[in-house]
């Protein structure tokens, strides 16, 4: 005699994920937070150029994010920060040099 199937077997298979609706992340320029830890955050940044600027970082040799003269430190860094691991030639990012 055979066995019968359950036609009413449906799978073990997870649920659809509902839609996940967070919302987008705020720009760098309004999330409150100081991103590239200058010790000025958002609109005081002066890398800042408005709200929906994604990025803290400016234009100076001590606020660009980049290693400008090789020795391995970037920009300035907020004595806050952890590590505060800065250009210690860089006394603020305003400072156009990393010499
Ligand atoms: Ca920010
Ligand atoms: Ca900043
Ligand atoms: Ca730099
Ligand atoms: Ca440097």
């Amino acid at each position: 005699m055979l066995a019968c199937r359950n036609r009413d077997w449906r799978g073990g298979g997870p649920p659809p994920d509902a839609a996940y609706d967070a919302p987008p992340p705020l720009p760098a320029c309004s999330n409150g937070i100081d991103d590239d830890c200058d010790g000025k955050i958002d609109r005081e940044d002066p890398g800042c150029t408005g709200g929906d600027d994604d990025d803290e970082h400016g234009t100076r040799q001590c606020d660009d994010g980049v290693d400008n003269d090789g020795d391995g430190k970037i920009d300035y860094r907020a004595p806050s920060c952890r590590p505060p691991d800065g250009d210690d030639r860089c006394d603020k990012p305003d400072d156009d040099s990393e010499r």
